[in-house]
């Protein structure tokens, strides 16, 4: 049968198929706003980059030819996601840190000889505490007078999430204290129970909800609820280890401190022990090791802590980790699975990095389907020093691969099966020409890396680049993600090919005839908020500038260092114009900042004396205005941003553990006297610096009123 157009009929089957292209419309809609979500505000994409652009290919193919049924909140009117709302932040008084970790035994030794050599200790046996770690979610839980005020999450250790109301249904946190301190910030682990998850699971698969992967994002999850009802629901708990800003101190030692929390009402971990020396250590690990099948929650590992506060405060801070504490990680858990393909990525240095594709296979409670083979070499049976590993066993496709993660970090290929090898499986050819552009990938002399030589002419390199530049903690900018890099770089009226680029943005975008506003996936106001969250990225502190640049062996610590050692964007950028690799004072000062090797000095030289580089970031300089660093106010310390320069013997306290103090008090300590140089600390058989120093009028002191101005300080 035939109908006409006009027809009841035709009208009826018309109107069916309104519905189901409606139908569709919204089941492809919530996909994508999905995705979205996760992405943007979870971090944890759901589905591939592959899937997610052919949901909204197709959603964008169905509206263009149903303008008519477009859904009014359809998701290709918005870039990403809204940011999360819901929760007030919380600015922690005290920065909640994260922790080193240790794999091996070789590892704990060298923590503890750390120590010691940070010290002057020599021989003398350190005491530490050792404790196991929750795999849960660190709060902080701030009381006032004894009346618990504001809980935060860790957030970025700087700034967290108000979970207050949340915090309030958690058993374990007493409401109100008796003899704290005026002000006391608790901190620990949030985590739930075995018994608690599994009851939580079967309660979701009740009601025809997902089931959690892990106690762990079970916790998470119930924590940042919105709805505290539902966080009372869902049973939580708390194990105290930690504090953050106090009115007076709970102890002398942190085992004394966290016998005070629990006398306070606060729930300790029962396994912790005061242990002398790494035997002890390395013994109590063990024990925990063995019993942690027993326990009812997961942990992930063992927490040591140098006992005496007063040491612990001598040692100090590295950037974002305690010298005094370290995370000692069991192994990770492994699983044999297929490699069913290899694939070469890309990265922003260039950097040809082989992935091995994987039949997904779950390891500690995640989905892995990806997993690092690093380079050319670990593929075919040798570390970088050129050792053999895996019994000198090459990687394949087709192969049966041991998989494992350790930490948090991309998963690692441990093993290969040669029996279940097919027979028709090949040594990987690695590519010598980069497979994005086709330049060629050569590997230096020294490096375990083949690199393409592509530069920013490298579509994936520049990509990643920029991809890099808009992260995070570089410029951060909402609504310019990874995906909206991507695009953008693509776009023949208005692209993004280099950083400068995207302050030129709204400018190039008045003078288009097609104007972004008018696109698929954008309108007048994402648009708007886009050019509005650049204007706001024009001007940027020193620190997220210097990280945005993607040098190699820079990461986000190390620009914090450069950032406060140099101040300015003009004293930065002047330095590493001078400064040649292996000679001359500039040099010399950038390798004498703590954190700072030779090898990322020679990278920092090398991009700064670049050609094409250094147009690159001249041409980015030019639209924007880089914030000098932030000081620590001078009215705190006496020797905040001046620069210092110790030489000869110091009797009272290691060179590490002085440069640590003065950088802690706001000072920059550099290796040669210089007139930038405010003051030199002399020890006995100081030499040459100090008649530097008096040459060039630099105030000179001794040790004694060295510590006479640190201890006052
Ligand atoms: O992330 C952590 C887990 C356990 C910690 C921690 C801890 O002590 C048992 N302690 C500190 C001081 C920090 N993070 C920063």
């Amino acid at each position: 049968m035939t109908t006409s157009p006009d027809s009841p009929a035709a009208a009826g089957g018309q109107k069916r198929d309104a519905q189901q292209i409606r139908a569709a419309m919204r089941e492809l809609a919530a996909l994508i706003r999905r995705a979205n979500l996760a992405y943007h505000q979870k971090d944890a994409p759901e589905i591939s980059d592959a899937e997610y652009d052919a949901a909204k290919r197709r959603l964008l193919a169905l509206e263009e030819r149903h303008p008519d049924l477009k859904l009014p909140d359809s998701p290709t009117r918005d870039i990403g996601a809204p940011p999360r709302e819901g929760f007030a932040k919380v600015t922690h008084e005290v920065p909640m840190l994260s922790l080193g970790n240790a794999f091996a035994d070789d590892e704990v030794h060298e923590f503890d000889e750390r120590i010691r050599k940070f010290l002057g200790l020599g021989d003398k046996v350190v005491t530490y505490t050792a404790e196991p770690k929750i795999d849960g979610l660190s709060l902080s839980v701030r009381y006032e007078n004894g009346r618990m005020r504001v809980a935060a999450t860790r957030g970025d250790g700087v700034t967290g999430e108000d979970v207050t109301a949340n915090a309030r249904t958690i058993c374990d946190l007493p409401q109100t204290l008796d003899g704290a301190p005026d002000l006391l910030e608790v901190r620990g682990e949030v985590y739930m129970s075995h018994p608690d998850f599994e009851a939580l699971n079967r309660v979701q698969a009740e009601a025809g909800a997902a089931p959690f992967a892990n106690p762990r994002n079970a916790a998470a999850g119930s924590l940042r609820q919105l709805d505290p009802e539902i966080t009372r629901a869902r049973p939580l708990r708390f194990f105290a280890y930690a504090w953050g800003a106090l009115s007076a101190p709970l102890a002398d030692t942190q085992m004394g401190a966290i016998n005070r929390l629990a006398a306070l009402g606060f729930q300790t971990n029962p396994l912790t022990r005061l242990c002398r020396g790494t035997q002890e250590l390395l013994a109590h690990y063990r024990h925990i090791e063995a019993r942690r099948a027993e326990l009812d929650y997961d942990i992930d590992g063992v927490v040591y802590k140098v006992d005496d506060l007063d040491l612990q405060r001598r040692l100090g801070f590295r950037s974002t980790t305690p010298r005094w504490a370290i995370a000692h990680k069991f192994p990770a858990e492994t699983v044999w699975t297929r490699l069913e393909k290899i694939d070469i990525q890309v990265g922003r240095t260039g950097a040809l990095s082989p992935v091995a594709r994987l039949k997904p296979v779950t390891v500690g409670g995640v989905v892995v389907s990806n997993a690092t083979l690093h380079n050319e070499d670990y593929i075919r049976g040798f570390d970088s020093r050129g050792n053999v590993i895996r019994d000198g066993k090459d990687i394949r496709e087709g192969d049966w691969v041991k998989v494992y993660r350790a930490g948090d970090v991309i998963p690692k290929v441990a093993d290969v099966d040669l029996s279940r090898r097919p027979p028709d499986a090949r040594p990987f050819d690695f590519p010598t020409r980069c497979p994005e552009c086709g330049s060629d990938a050569i590997r230096e002399e020294g490096d375990a890396v083949r690199r393409c030589t592509g530069g920013m002419a490298c579509p994936a390199q520049a990509m990643e680049r920029l991809k890099h530049f808009v992260s995070r903690g570089a410029f951060d900018i909402e609504g310019l993600g990874a995906r909206q890099v991507e695009m953008f770089y693509n776009d023949a009226d208005l692209p993004i090919r280099e950083p400068a680029d995207i302050f030129t943005l709204r400018a190039r975008d008045a003078r288009n005839l097609t104007r972004l506003k008018n696109r698929d996936g954008w309108g007048e106001k994402s648009a708007e908020n886009l050019f509005r969250a650049i204007e706001e990225r024009r001007r940027i502190p020193l620190y997220r500038m210097i990280y945005a640049l993607g040098i190699r062996h820079v990461g986000e610590a190390a620009s914090k260092l450069l950032a406060s050692h140099y101040g300015s964007w003009e004293a930065f950028e002047t330095a590493m114009t001078r400064a040649q690799p292996g000679e001359g004072a500039e040099w010399e000062e950038l390798i004498n900042i703590d954190g700072v090797g030779a090898v990322m000095a020679r990278s920092l030289i090398a991009a700064f004396h670049q050609e094409n580089e250094r147009r690159l970031i001249d041409r980015l300089v030019d639209q924007i205005e880089v914030l000098d660093a932030k000081q620590p106010p001078a009215a705190d310390s006496p020797i905040a941003g001046k620069t210092l320069v110790f030489t000869g013997t110091l009797e009272r306290m290691t060179r590490a553990e002085a440069k640590a103090r003065a950088e802690a008090l706001g000072a920059r300590v550099a290796g040669s006297v210089s007139a930038r140089t405010d003051l030199v600390i002399a020890g006995p058989g100081a030499g040459s610096k100090a008649r530097k120093a008096a040459e060039l009028g630099v105030e000179v002191i001794d040790e004694d009123a060295w510590l006479a101005l640190a201890e006052g300080a």
